[in-house]
């Protein structure tokens, strides 16, 4: 039973401490507000976390969806009190939006993330380079699905030109409601993985849930209200089994997926990129006038676009500030840096401004 939610021969070795304990093993399908929802042996329940385990849980480490979770199990309720997570093989984390800014896992031991884009909308590579960094970093593997295929007439010749930014990762072309690039998205889940749907809200993820399943499971957005983008439909995370097998996360629409320490993503992102860096005759070189420029070479050649450039210098000042908010050493650092280069500054301009003395 658990084997088809991907239960493993590693994870039971994960849970012999708790099994000891007398614990059973679960899976976290639906992640909402109030008690989560989980898979056991026993079937589906209720699942509320033990007070001591909310207590003593560290950042980041409530469940969430997909976990792996050991629980107790009072079988005539059918309810489950949490007392502990397995470690996590992957997991999305994100910054929530807001003050605090705890990190958040959106979804945990997932093998595919699928990045969904909208043919219906702008497609904007730069997104699709901030949702690969992220996937990457996750250690989940992502794969592109472009879905609303039939609103698009020329769906092959984007798909083609997005295979080219995506460094490596497929690409699907599909549509829930013509009911066309089905079966190998399906397909690309095996039985016993987990994949998760990442994108806007109303790019179609629950629309694509439900037509892989065969069924309504996942409330939709009206069709009338196509183009209302500010409202989200769906709200909590919920992990789906396929007929076929394999499991599907459908997730509330985001906007961005904030880079967290996503340090190695963006590498595997921009390989390209640092490759040329890497290239570069001078070690600390800002592709500016250095002789033996690798990035500079390209961008003339044309074997780098500018905008991709750009994006990846963009992403990674962006991390550094990200980690400098993070870690008060590096925070510290970056303050006596600055303050350094005031100085600086302020030297500079009472020489420049004592040589103009004279005049
Ligand atoms: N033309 C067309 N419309 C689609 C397709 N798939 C979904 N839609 C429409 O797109 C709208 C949004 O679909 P949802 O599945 O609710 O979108 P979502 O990504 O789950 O949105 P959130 O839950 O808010 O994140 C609905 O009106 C769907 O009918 C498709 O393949 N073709
Ligand atoms: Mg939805
Ligand atoms: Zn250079």
């Amino acid at each position: 039973m658990l084997e088809t939610y991907g239960w493993s021969e590693t994870l039971r070795r994960q849970f012999q401490s708790f099994a000891a304990e007398g614990l059973t093993p679960g899976r976290v399908i639906i992640h909402q507000r109030g008690p989560y929802r989980i898979v056991t042996e026993a079937g589906e329940m209720a699942a509320e976390m033990s007070g001591r385990f909310v207590r003593e849980a560290e950042m980041g480490g409530f469940p969430a969806a997909g976990d792996w979770v050991a629980v107790s199990v009072r079988l005539p309720e059918r309810a489950a009190t949490i007392h502990g997570v397995l470690p996590r093989r992957t997991a999305f984390i994100r910054k929530a939006a807001g003050r605090g800014r705890m990190a958040q896992v959106v979804a945990a031991n997932v093998d595919i993330a699928f990045l969904a884009l909208s043919l219906n909308d702008d497609l904007n590579p730069r997104r699709l380079e901030r949702y690969l960094a992220a996937a990457h970093e996750s250690g989940a593997r992502p794969e592109i699905v472009l879905t609303k295929a039939d609103l698009a007439p020329d769906a092959a010749r984007i798909a083609a030109e997005i295979g080219a930014v995506t460094g490596g990762a497929p690409v699907h072309l599909v549509s829930s409601r013509a009911g066309t690039g089905l079966e190998t998205l399906r397909a690309a889940i095996k039985a016993g993985e987990t994949a998760v749907l990442l994108g806007s809200s109303g790019v179609g993820k629950s629309t694509l849930v439900n037509a892989l399943v065969g069924e309504a499971r996942m409330a939709t957005r009206a069709i009338r209200e196509d183009d209302d983008k500010g409202r989200h439909t769906t709200t909590h995370r919920e992990l789906v089994l396929l007929p076929g097998g394999g499991l599907l996360l459908d997730t509330p629409g985001m906007r961005e997926l904030a880079l967290w320490e996503a340090d190695d993503g963006l590498s595997q992102t921009f390989e390209d990129v640092e490759a040329l860096v890497a290239a570069c005759r001078f070690s600390d070189c800002t592709h500016g006038n250095e002789p033996g420029c690798a990035v500079r070479a390209a961008l003339e050649s044309g074997e780098l676009d500018a905008a991709r450039l750009e994006s990846f210098g963009k992403l990674k000042g962006e991390l550094a500030h990200e980690q400098r908010k993070e870690d008060p050493l590096a925070r510290a650092a970056h303050k006596k840096l600055w303050a350094g280069r005031t100085k600086a500054n302020r030297a500079r301009y009472r020489a420049r401004d004592a040589e103009h003395d004279g005049d």
